[in-house]
């Protein structure tokens, strides 16, 4: 088999989405997932202009060998638009050999660990009372865990509340300039504890609860955080500090027991190597779509395994149904997998990209269906083509530029 074309489809119903899609001379295709949320375009052009070209004539059965040398080819390495890119062709392939293969794609990766794969969902609230309105509906939807996020008293914006122009209308992602959001560590950190106090004194001592601080904290104000958490047991506490210093978690971790998840924004496993080793992290957040494909993550969580670190596969809506599917293939593949985010997507999403997968009473299941089990609306997506969009920006109240 050989592979004869591979085209980038630039799609936003509702939100953009970057896909690949490989084609053969035996009449199959592959999909993958390439959207970097708010930088779409230039993974498009990494993909169709220098990518695309050096894939004709490449039997797709060589995944390892192709994803060698696209990323050891390239001489740049690394990078969310390198990974993206190389993550969009190795998940197209995969999705043709399991074709090939007649079977979905988590037989080939060794076959199901378990029988379904447990969920979180977003829980979010201007204030206490609307998170916990929130909450109760995540519960009603059967999510078994939930990541809490709320409003600080006195800040006009917080990440993960819906922010609206005044029409009701959300803005947050669809603007040809980032929004800008305000923030305040010292009130949120005072804040946090009573929103756990109120969510534990409500839904009681078994509803695993999550926390994502978005790369906000310096290494003691984490440490402190973790700490103040303890008495509600966390579930996690997700990107407490920025990302790039894997160091600044052995402070975090001398100081507190609450377990610690990260690694939305890296790209290789040398983003996770100390932490891993050293044990200062307990999940290991990746996406499929932004660490290079099914290869890499794989082989991510089977060395995270031997020190006990479990997968986390990051599935914010800016992974597509074709990212979700590869994460869930994978998570039902591995044995040290921990749970799967999961927000959903919109009805006109799903029906640009038909699926298999499926969710019920909060788990999911990749389905039965050869390959991936997800296939393009190619009319529908053209219908529905790029839009401008950036994720927000945060500044201090003094206008100091923060990490969002
Ligand atoms: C999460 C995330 C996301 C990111 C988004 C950026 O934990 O799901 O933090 O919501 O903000 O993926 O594009
Ligand atoms: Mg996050």
């Amino acid at each position: 088999m050989r592979i004869t074309d591979a085209q980038v489809v630039v799609t936003s119903p509702g939100r953009n989405f970057v896909t690949l899609k490989v084609t053969t001379d035996e009449g199959l295709t592959g999909l993958g997932d390439a959207t970097l949320n708010g930088r779409e375009l230039a993974v498009a052009s990494y993909l169709s202009d220098h990518v695309a070209p050096l894939l004709a004539g490449l039997d797709p059965h060589r995944i390892e060998d192709t994803w060698q040398y696209l990323y050891r080819g390239a001489y740049w390495r690394r990078g969310p638009v390198t990974m993206a890119a190389v993550a969009a062709v190795d998940v197209a392939l995969w999705d043709i050999k399991a074709q090939a293969a007649g079977l979905p794609l988590y037989q080939l990766l060794g076959g199901a660990c378990r029988d379904r794969i447990a969920t979180y969902g977003h829980a979010n609230g201007r204030d206490i009372p609307e998170l916990l309105d929130s909450v109760r509906a995540r519960l009603a939807e059967g999510y078994p865990a939930v990541r809490v996020q709320t409003g600080v008293p006195g800040l006009r914006a917080v990440y993960g509340v819906h922010t609206t122009d005044g029409e009701g209308v959300a803005v947050a992602h669809q603007r040809a300039r980032p929004l800008v959001e305000d923030w305040d560590t010292e009130a949120y950190l005072r804040h946090l504890p009573a929103v756990f106090e109120a969510v534990r004194a409500e839904f009681g001592p078994g509803l695993p609860l999550l926390h994502d601080a978005h790369h906000r904290l310096t290494p003691v104000q984490a440490a402190r955080l973790g700490k103040d958490l303890e008495p509600y047991r966390p579930f996690w506490l997700e990107d407490c500090t920025p990302a790039e210093n894997q160091e600044a978690l052995r402070l975090v971790r001398r100081h507190t027991t609450t377990p610690l998840a990260v690694g939305e924004v890296f790209n290789t496993v040398h983003d996770y190597r100390g932490l891993v080793t050293e044990q200062l992290i307990d999940y290991a957040r990746s996406a499929v779509t932004h660490f290079g494909g099914v290869t890499p993550l794989r082989k991510l969580f089977d060395f995270a395994a031997q020190y006990q670190v479990k997968a986390a596969i990051h599935g914010p809506e800016d992974i597509s149904p074709v990212g979700m599917a590869a994460a869930l293939h994978l998570d039902l593949a591995v044995h040290n997998f921990g749970i799967q985010e999961y927000s959903g997507h919109t009805p006109l999403t799903h029906e640009v990209f038909p699926h298999a997968y499926t969710f019920s009473d909060g788990h999911l299941h990749p389905g039965e269906t050869p390959g991936l089990g997800v296939r393009l609306d190619e009319e529908l997506a053209a219908a529905h083509p790029y839009e401008p969009a950036y994720l927000p920006v945060n500044r201090l109240q003094d206008g100091t530029l923060h990490d969002w």
